[in-house]
């Protein structure tokens, strides 16, 4: 972790009140859940999760992909959140506002306490109707039996409630995302290869609002270049020493 960022970091924030956090795969990698960078463990590595994350994968072979998400269903079950997750949790108490966008569908930031995360890829625990019928499960005890199960409502299949590659974004979440981090005094983008799209272009959306942006990664991304500051380590290294010592907020 480079000193030199974490103080221009930790300065740059000391006067900051509202705050938002865009999070992706790498905030999660320190919780055991693997990102879609690193290759797929055991029997999933011949496949390309972004052909399995996609409605052309599950129309192909939805008993597959159905599979592939109860595989990872039960990984985020066995993960823990990480000091990453639990310094964002703690420190919301001293800023007026701190808000999280994250790209990850793994719900990491509701169980460290994070209250409310903006979810603009959706949430692998919760599955819907594919045919847009209406049902929803909120928790996977809840899902009928089925590899997909059937929606009982209408016979159409079940899908997992996430944006798929090549789906759209729901309209309002992203618009929420977009409020947040253009109204925010500073950004903190955690963990994010900033390869993918729309969520990618939100740091630069803040930049051009006249956000500071701070990143947080191990390794070079392909937002670099429109970084203010960029603190090299990792979410559960960096964020507890940049967030951790800091002093209730005025609430304003
Ligand atoms: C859209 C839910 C309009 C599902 C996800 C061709 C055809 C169709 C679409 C496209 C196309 N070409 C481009 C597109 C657009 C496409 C896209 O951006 N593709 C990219 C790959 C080029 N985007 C879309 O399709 C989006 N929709 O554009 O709609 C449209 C409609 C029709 C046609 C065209 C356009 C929808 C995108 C949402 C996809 N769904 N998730 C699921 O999870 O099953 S995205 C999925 O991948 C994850 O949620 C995650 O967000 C993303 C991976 O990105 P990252 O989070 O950044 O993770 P990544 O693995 O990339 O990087 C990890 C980072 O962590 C690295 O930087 C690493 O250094 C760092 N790291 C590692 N360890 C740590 C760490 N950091 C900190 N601490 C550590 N310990
Ligand atoms: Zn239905």
């Amino acid at each position: 972790m480079s000193g030199a960022g974490l103080e221009a970091a930790k300065s740059m924030l000391a006067a900051v009140r509202r705050l938002a956090v865009l999070t992706g795969a790498g905030m999660s990698a320190e919780s055991g859940v693997p990102t879609f960078r690193d290759a797929q463990a055991g029997l999933w590595r011949r496949f390309d999760p972004q052909q399995l994350a996609s409605p052309e994968g599950f129309r192909a072979d939805p008993a597959l992909v159905w599979r592939w998400y109860a595989w990872r269903r039960e990984l985020v079950a066995a993960a823990q959140p990480n000091a990453g997750h639990l310094a964002l949790a703690q420190a919301a108490a001293r800023f007026s506002r701190l808000s999280i966008v994250t790209q990850n569908v793994d719900g990491l930031h509701q169980r460290a306490g994070s209250r409310e995360p903006i979810e603009i890829h959706g949430n692998i625990l919760r599955s819907r109707c594919l045919a847009e019928c209406g049902a929803k499960y909120e928790r996977p005890e809840d899902l009928p039996a089925g590899e997909p199960p059937r929606c009982p409502d209408c016979g159409s299949w079940l899908r997992p409630d996430v944006v798929w590659f090549g789906e759209m974004l729901d309209p309002g979440r992203l618009l929420a995302a977009e409020e947040v981090v253009t109204g925010a005094e500073a950004l903190l983008v955690v963990g994010t290869s900033g390869l993918v799209q729309p969520a990618a272009g939100l740091p630069a959306q803040a930049r051009r609002a006249g956000v500071p942006v701070i990143i947080v990664n191990p390794r070079p991304t392909e937002i670099d270049q429109i970084a203010d500051l960029i603190v090299t380590g990792t979410a559960a290294a960096v964020l507890p020493a940049l967030l951790g010592g800091m002093a209730a907020r005025g609430v304003g």
